[in-house]
């Protein structure tokens, strides 16, 4: 190395540890440093030009001097102990992101396919009044379907105020606020007082359908819930209706979808039967029409309501109500890569 290449390494040289520092200045500054063995070295310079290279060592004795009076005080404000200095190539710590819930993601996804065909989301209070609740809906006074319904209501002296027992509720303001045509789904809490168990529990979610125009008509109801069922559940699901009662619809249904875990062969989820129970829909009874201040000679509708916990449970194989409210990390955890 000639004597510039060395002046542009001890000028541009860092170091970022005291062992970096003095290997500096071994290796320059050293009794068998590069500055000593150029000294060495000026014995075979011819006559001449021994002034000049002497002067060159000279200055580059220097300059490493300085260099390292430099860097020195920079040590104590930029070097970290050994131990923990940053290695900026390492790959950094893994962040634990958390995941959506599988309420979250199902209600999502039914939002979305719903939103296609043309509906929007409604939402409304918990805390309801009897006549949204119930009497809007077809439910008379000391009827005994009102008991279908085993209700929390919030002063016991006074029967009026209640959790909602379903978001139909949400679906009675839209009617009396707006006219048709209306296609709404409202998704929400709703309360019911059940005792906890795998199988039943205080409050689950739902999301409910309502659709009212002119000329609405049961075969609409059917293509409308077909194509929900493909969408959700695989487009080689087939549906069945069977009939049922609800105080608000007139038809009333029940919907089963074929089963998605044995393909309708039949296993233990749906009872070797092949169906799986999903939903409850019908045409929205002309009274609750007219309750709501839409004229029932002239329009129609139908509605539709379903569990969430249900089909998050069909979708995921959950076999336990209680997990969706239980918060454990391990339930959670599997739905990481879910959405
Ligand atoms: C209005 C009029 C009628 C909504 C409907 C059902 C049938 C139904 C259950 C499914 C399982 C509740 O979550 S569940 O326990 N729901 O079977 N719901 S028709 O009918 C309406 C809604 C709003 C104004």
């Amino acid at each position: 190395m000639n004597l510039s290449e060395l002046k542009r390494e001890i000028q541009s040289f860092k170091i970022s540890s005291k062992e970096e520092l003095e290997s500096f200045r071994i290796h320059f500054l050293g009794s068998k440093g590069i500055i000593k063995q150029k000294y060495a070295e000026l014995k075979t310079v011819p006559n001449l030009q021994k002034k000049e290279f002497g002067q060159e060592i000279n200055l580059l004795r220097k300059l490493a001097e300085e260099r390292h009076d430099l860097l020195k005080p920079q040590l104590s404000k930029t070097a970290f102990p050994k131990t923990e200095q940053i290695d900026l190539s390492m790959p950094g710590n893994p962040i634990n992101i958390g995941s959506h819930h599988p309420l979250s993601i199902v209600r999502k996804e039914i939002i979305e396919l719903f939103s296609t065909i043309g509906f929007n989301v409604s939402e409304g209070p918990e805390i309801e009044d009897d006549w949204h609740n119930f009497s809007a809906l077809n439910f008379p006074k000391e009827h005994p379907a009102r008991d279908m319904q085993d209700t929390f209501f919030i002063n016991k002296s006074a029967d009026e105020i209640a959790l909602r027992t379903h978001t139909s509720s949400v679906q009675v303001r839209v009617m009396e606020n707006s006219s048709p045509p209306i296609r709404t789904i409202s998704p929400g809490r709703v309360y019911r007082n059940e005792a906890i168990s795998a199988r039943a529990h205080c409050f689950f979610h739902q999301v409910e359908g309502l659709y009212i125009d002119k000329g609405v008509s049961f075969a609409d109801l059917k293509q409308t819930l077909l194509y929900f069922a493909q969408e959700l559940f695989g487009s080689k699901t087939k549906i069945r209706l069977r009939p049922s009662y609800f105080p608000f619809t007139e038809p009333s249904a029940e919907v089963d979808i074929s089963c998605t875990i044995c393909s309708a062969k039949g296993c233990s989820v749906c009872k070797y039967t092949g169906w799986l129970e999903i939903l409850g829909c019908g045409m929205v009874d002309p009274n609750v029409l007219d309750s709501c201040g839409i004229d029932s000679n002239v329009f129609s509708g139908f509605a539709f309501g379903m569990g969430i916990e249900r089909i998050a449970q069909l979708k995921y194989k959950v076999s336990d109500l209680r997990f969706y409210s239980e918060n454990d990390i391990r339930f959670l955890d599997q739905f990481k890569s879910a959405l």
